[in-house]
Order: C-alpha cells, then sequence, then structure tokens
C-alpha cells in the first residue's frame, strides 16, 4: 500500500509539474506582447518587458489587455522571471537602483499605474500588490533597501515584508518569483531566489480574503513600477499565470509538457483507485 501511494503521489506531482500547458498567461520571453497593454513609459525591448527604463522620474505599467477570471475565490499561480540593471542617480547606502516592480492584480482598468515613487502601484485600489522595493523610504519601508512586500489597494506602506537577504535585487542578476494564492484558505505566499529551484518555503505570507478586495474575480494581472532620482531597467524576463491554485514547479519545469493530460488523467485514476482502497 505503502509502495503504491509512493507511485500515485509520483505521477500525480508529474501530473502537475505538467499543467503548467494550460496556463492562461504564457511568455516564455517577450519576444511578442501581444495581450498586453503597456502604459506611459513601459515597453517591450529586444525579447524583455521594460516596464520601466533606467531614467529619472520614469513610470509605466503592463497588463493583460482583457480580465483574467480567477473562479475559485480569486485563486491564481503564478511564476516570473525579473532583472534590474542599469542603476543609476542617487544612492540609498545600500546600492544604487530604484524604485523597484510590483506584480499586480487588480480590477481597476489596464491602463492604471502612473505614480513613479509609488513604484506605479500607489493608488490603484481593489488591489493586490507583491512589490520589489529597492528603494529605502523610511518607516514604510520598514528602513529596507531591498525587500518585497504585500500591498492591499494601493497601499505601497506594505501589510506585511520581509527583507530579501539573498543578494542586492539591483546587481542584474534573474531572479525567478513564485506567487499562489489559494481562495479556499484565503492564503497568499511569495517565493523568491536565483537558481531557479521552487523553494520548499515562502518568505512571505498573508491570510487575506483578496476576493472581498477585489470585489470581483475578473481581474486584470500585470507589473508596475517607477523611478525617481534614482533609477534602473526593471525588465520582466518570462511570465506564466494559471487562473487557479497551481503551484508552478519553475525553471524548466514550467515549460509545457507534451502527454501531460495524458499524464494528469493516469494521476487522477490512482488517487481514485487510492481513495476506494482506502474507504
Ligand atoms: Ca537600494
Ligand atoms: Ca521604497
Ligand atoms: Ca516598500
Amino acid at each position: 500500500m505503502k509502495r503504491f501511494a509512493q507511485i500515485a503521489a509520483a505521477v500525480c506531482s508529474i501530473a502537475l509539474a505538467g499543467q503548467a500547458g494550460a496556463a492562461v498567461i504564457n511568455y516564455t520571453d517577450f519576444s511578442s506582447v501581444a495581450g498586453l497593454t503597456l502604459n506611459n513609459n513601459a515597453a517591450q525591448v529586444g525579447n524583455v518587458l521594460r516596464v520601466t527604463p533606467a531614467g529619472y522620474y520614469k513610470s509605466g505599467s503592463a497588463f493583460s489587455t482583457s480580465t483574467v477570471s480567477l473562479a475559485s475565490n480569486a485563486s491564481f499561480s503564478t511564476f516570473f522571471q525579473f532583472r534590474f540593471t542599469s542603476p543609476g542617480g542617487a544612492c540609498d547606502g545600500q546600492g544604487c537602483g530604484a524604485d523597484g516592480l510590483v506584480f499586480t492584480v487588480q480590477t481597476v482598468g489596464n491602463n492604471v499605474g502612473g505614480a513613479g515613487s509609488g513604484i506605479g502601484y500607489a493608488g490603484i485600489n481593489h488591489s493586490v500588490g507583491i512589490e520589489f522595493d529597492t528603494w529605502n523610504n523610511g518607516g514604510g519601508d520598514h528602513n529596507s533597501s531591498n525587500h518585497i512586500g504585500i500591498d492591499i489597494n494601493g497601499n505601497v506602506n506594505s501589510t506585511v515584508l520581509a527583507e530579501v537577504t539573498e543578494a542586492d535585487m539591483n546587481a542584474g542578476d534573474i531572479w525567478n518569483v513564485w506567487v499562489d494564492y489559494d481562495g479556499s484558505t484565503n492564503l497568499l505566499e511569495a517565493r523568491m531566489n536565483r537558481s531557479g529551484v521552487r523553494p520548499t518555503n515562502a518568505i512571505l505570507s498573508l491570510t487575506r480574503n483578496l476576493a472581498a478586495d477585489l470585489g470581483t474575480t475578473n481581474a486584470f494581472v500585470g507589473f508596475t513600477s517607477g523611478t525617481g532620482a534614482a533609477f534602473a531597467n526593471h525588465d520582466i524576463l518570462s511570465w506564466t499565470l494559471e487562473d487557479r491554485f497551481a503551484p508552478i514547479g519553475g525553471g524548466s519545469n514550467s515549460v509545457p509538457e507534451p502527454g501531460s493530460l495524458l499524464l494528469l488523467g493516469t494521476g487522477l485514476a490512482l488517487v481514485r483507485v487510492m481513495r476506494k482502497r482506502i474507504r
């Protein structure tokens, strides 16, 4: 029985990893930005989505042109890669470059996100944002110059915040990010690292009824960014989003696998047999 459970679990995990093929948003790179609305200073540059360029007082956002239907109480899972390069202007004592990037789920419109110092996110009501903030604005930032935070309803004073200790995000590395929201438990979790292997532990989590914050489960999803007296290129390199809670393996696991539906079917059949036997 134990062996059977192990096989069933293994088949299920393979099937779940392959489910990324069903993602409603899937940009392996941004050689095409079809399906996105780019606002203010956001632009497609080569194969990247440059939400703001390395220049003084820029702002930008890029959102799905149409809403995504997050059916199960606003559940979603997403994986994306970002990189901040060419930092310049003023420095805040821990590296140079500013202000950062915010992954945003919101219900206002596909053209919002204008304020530079608010990382393009400030003032977007009915929203949740996962901010990657590289500029210390004082108390609202917990005096941190390099942090991740969960922001609600356009407030850049994060509800929860964690210092990113692995490295300075302005150092030019590629960062991998996983954000998962399970609407059945209201648990929102964020993970990040440079290795691309999905971490076991979340760097940040928050229990929150996002469906209530959003007011509807038809949401625009995307990114906002801003620069001020300090700046950097804030680039997205790839992005996948599922319209349900389906944590993504990350790295090469996020590439759609042919036959994943067949594997999923096999996995579900095994689970059904298991359940019958347990009864
Ligand atoms: Ca900094
Ligand atoms: Ca800041
Ligand atoms: Ca902040």
